[in-house]
């Protein structure tokens, strides 16, 4: 389902990679984000102002660690917010990937881990915009249920565009579409078994400071 407009498509600088990631190094990710998770359990992030729940459930590995509280809103912290401990590293399958795909000379500072567990779970349409620079892209990967992700641009009334991200897919976001409103629809449960309790994971890369 795409709105009126689907023509125009994302914008420059938006890259779609359908199976980046084989079967075989979705389960190993898989494996390493457990052990992250292990250590860095995952937390409800809550909006600004009114305190609201986010529906997403999320953790971090890296030197800095998107959160998001009532009081402070959104932010990078250096430790987890509820454990004290600092994020744990990034596991080297992602600096890899990263490598690979960022076409960026600095290694990511942030890996947030999005859950999207349960037929409501959803992100609403928003920027990446909490970082101090946008030159580097972000780089997006994908595991487990399938999802309804949009697309548009630098407006957040502008026209928008939908993709199916699958288990394995990538996405970067550079150039025009670093700072373009993006978002997920919805979640298709049952659509993957490599989560044994299905759910989707998505992994975010990104560089925080100049
Ligand atoms: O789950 C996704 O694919 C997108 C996640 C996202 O946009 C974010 O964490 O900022
Ligand atoms: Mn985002």
């Amino acid at each position: 389902m795409t709105s009126a407009n689907q023509k125009a498509g994302p914008p420059a600088g938006f890259r779609y990679l359908p199976g980046y990631l084989s079967p075989e190094d979705q389960r190993s990710l898989l494996a390493a984000l457990r052990a992250v998770v292990a250590e860095a359990p995952l937390y409800q992030p809550r909006m600004p102002g009114n305190g609201k729940p986010m529906s997403v459930r999320m953790s971090n590995a890296g030197s800095h660690g998107w959160y998001s509280d009532k009081a402070a809103g959104y932010r990078y912290v250096s430790n987890h917010p509820e454990t004290g401990r600092p994020w744990p590293a990034i596991p080297a399958a992602l600096l890899a990937a990263w490598g690979d795909l960022a076409d960026y000379p600095a290694p990511p500072q942030c890996c947030l881990i999005n859950f999207y567990q349960g037929p409501k779970v959803r992100m609403g349409l928003h920027r990446d915009q909490d970082e101090e620079t946008f030159e580097a892209p972000v780089v997006s990967l994908s595991l487990g249920d399938s999802a309804v992700f949009r697309i548009g641009g630098a407006e957040r009334r502008g026209p928008t565009s939908s993709l199916k991200l699958h288990s394995g897919d990538a996405v970067v976001m550079g150039g025009d579409a670093r700072l373009a409103y993006h978002g997920i629809d919805r979640v298709l449960g049952g659509s993957s078994r490599l989560l044994q309790d299905g759910g989707r994971i998505n992994i975010t890369l990104r560089r925080v400071t100049a």
